[in-house]
């Protein structure tokens, strides 16, 4: 079988807005990225995955695209863009492009001529209808970010659609010209000597919003396997879709590498679990530890050779994941290693998000006004028109909202972190006296380097890539699993709680600790108490 550097790095995620400012405009920049190459490099990852930095009015933070083959004036100059791409292809370090081509922006020159009527030649580039016969909204489409997914163009009586903000116009993907101008947006990049593509909500493209079919339309597999033979096919590129609703089974269609489409999916089954059964992810409900062991477990055994996973907690749409699951008080670092050990010791390429490095936060908010995004605004809005209590909306948003992730890079204990000499964009966490990069550099014992060390181990066992996965049966708490590969046979255990749990798995003899987030070597692993969030990782026979 083939293999593929993708299957062999850690990809870490910049969300360029909130990495790194250097010229004090208090938005992070291309040369804020370049100047952290080093410290990523430390790290030792083997690509970045980059939020969208082309030209954009941000509306959605860069999900809004008026431009593909320019950048974002906030971020700097394509003349910048080239220099990162280069300087960190020296470090070995590829740059993964956002690709975000189920919708533009408003203000994309596309949409602006779409506007001027049904004669213009991009008019059918984007999703147009009629009213409905009562003379409002073509049919009960909802928007990702709240109300109707449709609005009207005064101009033409005609509505268009957008999945997400009204200023996200969707793109009619039926439409082949539109789509071999995608294609050659791709080889632009592609000449440029990026690393691959991670694609925005590409499991939209195949809808067809008559019939109100939205994810995984029939005709999804037909595009990416045309996009693939247009673009990316015959070369070595990492390629990423994002895909909320996949299944092993739809990950399959997309991964298995006969199929010529993409490198993998980002799965979310288990993003969606503490949330109540049907309902949105505002709805909260406690995560089911069993549920979730068992969710990540099918995802290792059911893709076998047809398909490859990707591994993640955090991303910028997400909260971070020491104050979701973990304990960001008493066991911040603890419950932090728990985390990377799990995630990084399962199989298939995992993703590290700006911060989660250092065991970055949840940032509270006490008011709506201190709330940047999109997604939350609408929320508020709309869940108090019909009468949820602000305090319930607000606890939402500060166990869900996507600005957890989203505050300021952490970077020293000087103002605003060392990420601006000016006003950040975004308050910074409060925290970040104590959480912060040179803090974390400076103890041997830190969570980065349990990420380093992690990395490492990757770099120099084959068996974190390839060897088999197998979830032992313990208590819900108890998280433990077993990869195994050419003879070897690693043992991977955590306590998923704040408690102190037994461990007793008996008929393992321990050979070497590989990594352990409490000090001493591992002896015995029956009769023993696992302390909170203890997690190990050793050689057995
Ligand atoms: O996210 C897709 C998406 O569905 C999320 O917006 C999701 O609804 C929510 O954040 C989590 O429940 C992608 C991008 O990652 C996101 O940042 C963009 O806002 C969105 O697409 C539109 O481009």
């Amino acid at each position: 079988m083939a293999t593929h550097w993708w299957q062999e790095v850690v990809v870490y995620q910049v969300y360029p807005r909130s990495f790194y400012d250097t010229d004090g405009d208090g938005i992070g920049d291309l040369q804020g990225i370049i100047a952290k190459l080093d410290y990523l490099a430390e790290l030792g990852i083997g690509a970045i995955w980059l939020s969208p930095v082309y030209q954009s009015p941000n509306d959605d933070n860069g999900y809004d695209i008026s431009d593909y083959q320019n950048i974002m004036a906030e971020f700097g100059t394509m003349a910048d863009m080239d220099q990162l791409i280069q300087e960190a292809k020296r470090r070995n370090i590829e740059i993964v492009m956002d690709l975000v081509v189920n919708h533009t922006s408003d203000e994309h020159p596309w949409f602006v001529d779409a506007k001027k009527g049904k004669e213009s030649p991009y008019r059918d580039y984007y999703v147009w209808s009629d009213p409905a016969a009562d003379g409002g909204v073509p049919n009960g489409l909802i928007s990702n970010f709240s109300g109707s997914a449709w609005t009207l163009d005064e101009a033409s009586g005609q509505y268009y659609l957008h999945l997400f903000s009204k200023k996200q116009p969707d793109l009619n993907w039926t439409n082949p010209q539109l789509r071999q101008e995608v294609y050659d947006m791709m080889n632009y990049w592609i000449d440029k000597g990026i690393g691959g593509f991670r694609m925005d909500v590409i499991d939209l493209i195949g809808k067809i919003p008559e019939k109100e079919i939205i994810g995984n339309g029939p005709k999804l597999h037909d595009y990416l396997q045309e996009m693939n033979r247009a673009t990316f096919g015959d070369k070595e590129l990492l390629t990423v879709g994002e895909t909320w609703g996949a299944t092993p089974e739809n990950a399959k269609l997309y991964s298995d590498p006969k199929r010529h489409e993409l490198s993998m999916v980002f799965q979310f089954e288990h993003v969606m679990l503490d949330q109540e059964p049907g309902k949105t992810k505002w709805d909260l409900a406690p995560l089911p530890l069993n549920e979730l062991k068992v969710a990540l477990a099918r995802w290792q055994t059911e893709l076998g050779t047809e398909g490859w996973n990707s591994l993640f907690w955090e991303n910028h749409d997400l909260p971070r994941v020491i104050s979701r699951w973990g304990n960001d008080q008493e066991y911040r670092e603890a419950s932090g290693k728990f985390f990377a050990i799990i995630l990084h010791l399962m199989k298939g390429t995992p993703y590290i998000y700006q911060g989660e490095e250092i065991g970055m936060t949840n940032a509270p908010v006490t008011d709506i006004g201190q709330v940047a995004d999109i997604e939350s605004i609408n929320l508020y809005h709309e869940r108090l028109a019909q009468g949820y209590s602000k305090e319930a909306i607000l606890e939402s948003i500060n166990r869900k909202g996507r600005d957890n992730a989203r505050t300021p890079m952490q970077w020293d204990d000087s103002e605003n972190a060392g990420f601006t000499t000016g006003t950040p964009w975004l308050a910074v966490n409060p925290n970040y006296r104590e959480i912060n990069v040179a803090q974390a550099l400076a103890d041997e014992n830190s969570l980065f380097y349990t990420y380093q060390k992690l990395i490492q181990l990757r770099k120099d066992h084959p068996l974190v890539v390839w060897g088999d996965f197998e979830l032992l049966d313990t208590a819900p708490e108890l998280f433990a699993y077993v990869r195994r590969y050419e003879g070897q046979t690693w043992l991977v255990v955590g306590n998923f709680s704040n408690e102190n749990l037994a461990l007793d798995l008996p008929g393992y003899q321990v050979v070497e600790t590989l990594i352990h987030n409490y000090p001493g070597e591992i002896g015995e692993l029956t009769n023993r108490q696992l302390a909170p969030w203890e997690a190990m990782v050793v050689a057995v026979t």
